[in-house]
């Protein structure tokens, strides 16, 4: 039997990666597959095609609307989005959606738990820090249950009319991080499995640190109403 769940792959430019993981991938344990396509010159689109996986288009670029694409389009009770850029590992796909059927409204693959592992090797390792103090500011101002490690992470699972139901705004990279704090607010059951990341396949990030930062602390501040402190 299928699981009623989207297995969502979220693509800009990854052919490298796409190819990398390919053959990994629990195609077949779901429901459907689907790709939303940023806009992809270098070969993604035709690659999926030839796989015979649907691309979902969306108006205009970024992540978080990507997000809502994919949970507009489908009808399964369950969505899993996956990035193919050789950071998240395929076998934890079916690990997210257990979460999911085993009680949790969110379901995190989390770099920052006991034993996983982050891909960041600069000895400063500036992009994990930034990503630990941001996660450790949502826990102090939107936490009503256990400790979240990471609430950046993208590889994740919810229902489908959960997220629907969130009214998420983010465009770009933040969506996650919106996801997070709205799920938090809401006192839902989050269930963080531990991930090792890999090393991008090919291509670029399309993450610019300071951009990408700067637009989390925004979505902190348009929280900020939401905190704990205001609606106990
Ligand atoms: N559909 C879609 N995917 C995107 C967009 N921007 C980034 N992605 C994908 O999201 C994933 C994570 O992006 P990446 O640049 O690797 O961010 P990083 O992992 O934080 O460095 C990759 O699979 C990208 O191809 C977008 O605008 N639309
Ligand atoms: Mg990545």
């Amino acid at each position: 039997m299928k699981r009623d769940a989207s297995l969502v792959l979220l693509v800009l430019n990854e052919i490298d990666g796409l190819r990398l993981v390919w053959e990994d991938l629990p195609l077949d344990d779901f429901e459907r597959v689907v790709a939303v396509d940023g806009g992809s010159t270098d070969g993604s689109r035709e690659f999926l095609t030839e796989k015979g996986i649907p691309i979902l288009e969306q108006g205009i670029p970024g992540r978080g609307v990507a997000f809502r694409v994919a949970a507009e389009a489908v009808d399964t009770d369950r969505l899993i989005f996956y990035s193919p850029d050789g950071n998240e590992d395929p076998a934890d796909i079916i690990r997210l959606d257990d979460a999911l059927q085993a009680g949790a409204d969110l379901a995190i693959a989390s770099r920052f738990a006991k034993g996983s592992v982050n891909e960041e090797t600069d000895w400063l390792r500036p992009r994990a820090r930034v990503n630990k103090a941001l996660t450790w500011i949502a826990n102090k101002t939107f936490g009503r249950g256990p400790y979240i490690t990471d609430t950046i992470n993208g590889f994740r699972a919810l229902r489908r009319q959960d997220l629907l139901d969130l009214n998420t705004t983010v465009k770009r990279f933040p969506i996650e991080y919106q996801i997070s704090i709205r799920a938090m607010q809401r006192g839902w059951k989050i269930a963080e499995i531990a991930t090792i990341e890999g090393q991008r396949a090919g291509g670029e990030s399309k993450a610019i640190s300071w951009p990408v930062g700067k637009d989390h602390l925004k979505v902190l501040v348009t929280e900020l109403p939401y905190a704990k402190w205001f609606t106990q």
